[in-house]
């Protein structure tokens, strides 16, 4: 604990990179392991293109759930110490893998949504973005202007993550020398190519998590615990 504090300390540029993980303590399921199921369904199986043109009813009605579990939570300790640490200027940006919109309202200014917003919704036929603040009332929704199809505005298996985050991210990833990583299972790319991408750029890797991920091997020091009882106690060591 001691030495993570004293990287971030003399970091210049340190980001942090989180995944499900760092909202589970607020009661967001994640993807992979226990909790990660919804009605038998694996979140895989419904976070793809062909699921919502085979059955939009059906993936509607998981985002909206996933939505309603969102507007309830609250962000965590973890969050919030993540938060103190853009505040005390110790971290530059948070690039996040997760859609719930935890990190902002815990307080961070500075994040960067890899795997889009499910306050955000994206017409089919006419591309129309809508910015909402509360789950959905209809399933399907519709779009307002003309009639189509709404979806998340989330990025699926097999989609393109969105050009601009994902650029800013490589970015931020290539300046970084510090980088915090939070509760990923680092399965999935390209977002688990981002904290390699800074190592081999020469950036100190920092992990917490309950267990060990698949980034655990590149990792300079690994923080096991949760969260939310990790992360307050390492920003307790900053000042
Ligand atoms: C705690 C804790 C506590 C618990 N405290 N820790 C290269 C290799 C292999 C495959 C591919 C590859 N490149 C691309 C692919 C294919 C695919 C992919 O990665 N597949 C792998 C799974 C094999 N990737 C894609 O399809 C991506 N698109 C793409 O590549 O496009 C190419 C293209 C280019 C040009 C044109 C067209 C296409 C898109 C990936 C999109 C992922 N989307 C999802 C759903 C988002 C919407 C939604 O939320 O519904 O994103 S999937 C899901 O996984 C979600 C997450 O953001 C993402 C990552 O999961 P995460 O956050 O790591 O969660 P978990 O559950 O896996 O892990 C939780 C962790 O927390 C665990 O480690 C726990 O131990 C820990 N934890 N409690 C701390 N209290
Ligand atoms: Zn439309």
């Amino acid at each position: 604990m001691k030495e993570a504090a004293e990287l971030l300390k003399k970091s210049k540029h340190a980001v942090v990179f989180t995944g499900a993980g760092i909202s589970a303590e607020s009661g967001v399921p994640t993807f992979r392991g226990f909790g990660g199921l919804w009605k038998n369904y694996k979140p895989e199986e419904l976070a793809t293109p062909e699921a919502f043109s085979r059955d939009p009813i059906l993936v509607w009605q998981f985002y909206r759930w996933r939505q309603e579990i969102a507007y309830k939570a609250n962000p965590n300790p973890g969050h919030l110490a993540i938060a103190k640490m853009e505040s005390m200027g110790v971290v530059k940006a948070v690039i996040t893998q997760n859609v719930d919109g935890l990190h902002q309202r815990a307080g961070n200014k500075h994040v960067i949504e890899l795997h889009g917003s499910l306050w955000r919704l994206r017409c089919v036929g006419c591309g129309a973005v809508f910015q909402i603040e509360k789950p959905v009332d209809e399933v399907p929704p519709r779009c307002e202007s003309c009639g189509s199809l709404l979806r998340p505005g989330v990025v699926w298996f097999g989609e393109p993550l969105p050009q601009r985050e994902y650029s800013i991210a490589i970015e931020l990833m290539e300046k970084s020398d510090v980088v915090l990583v939070v509760g990923t299972s680092g399965l999935v790319y390209p977002a688990a190519y981002l904290p390699q991408l800074a190592k081999e750029k020469g950036a100190k890797l920092i992990e917490v998590n309950v267990e060990e991920s698949a980034l655990t091997p590149l990792v300079d020091i690994f923080l096991k615990g949760p969260a939310g009882e990790v992360l307050p106690k390492l920003v307790e060591e900053l000042p």
